[in-house]
């Protein structure tokens, strides 16, 4: 790291995607697992599958950015996984080597493999990916009529985020 702003600011961002991971567990958490086959209308992906999709991307993306650090990429982008423990199980490890590729590149002072203009724009991306998904599962959830509240997500979701 150049300085101790750089520093700094890195530990922000780590910080960011963090709280990006573990809101998206936090939703996972309070979805009834019958709810998993819920979708927005039929022939849309389950609930099951948009988080399966989040991270067969976290595992493609390290893949095709940062090798070093990449694990098995699912062979189903959009499986149907019915067990919520192992859908935060894959989503641990997902997260872990997106921080990890990324804290690795720059260290090594490498840009990533394939794309983005800088490694820390991954999480960036991913981050917006995940909120995207997290809109489209809240839908889901709502055409199936087991809607989370506002009261239920604000301080699993929004308070991670906002929390000091
Ligand atoms: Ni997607």
């Amino acid at each position: 790291m150049a300085s101790e702003q750089d520093s700094s600011l890195l530990a922000a961002v780590l910080d960011s995607w963090d709280r990006n991971c573990r809101a998206l567990i936090n939703l996972l958490r309070l979805i009834p697992a019958h709810a998993l086959d819920a979708r927005v209308r039929e022939g849309s992906p389950t609930v099951s599958q948009m988080f399966s999709h989040m991270h067969h991307e976290r595992m493609i993306s390290v893949l095709e950015n940062a090798p070093e650090c990449a694990g098995e990429v699912p062979e189903e982008e959009w499986k149907h996984e019915a067990d919520p423990d192992r859908l935060a199980e894959l989503l641990g490890e997902s997260g872990r080597r997106v921080r990890d590729a990324v804290v690795g590149r720059l260290e090594a002072n490498r840009p990533l493999d394939r794309d983005y203009a800088h490694p820390i724009q991954l999480l960036q991306f991913l981050t917006f990916h995940e909120g995207y998904h997290h809109g489209q599962i809240r839908s889901a959830l709502r055409s199936a009529g087991c809607q989370i509240t506002d009261d239920e997500a604000g301080p699993v979701i929004w308070d991670v985020w906002k929390g000091r």
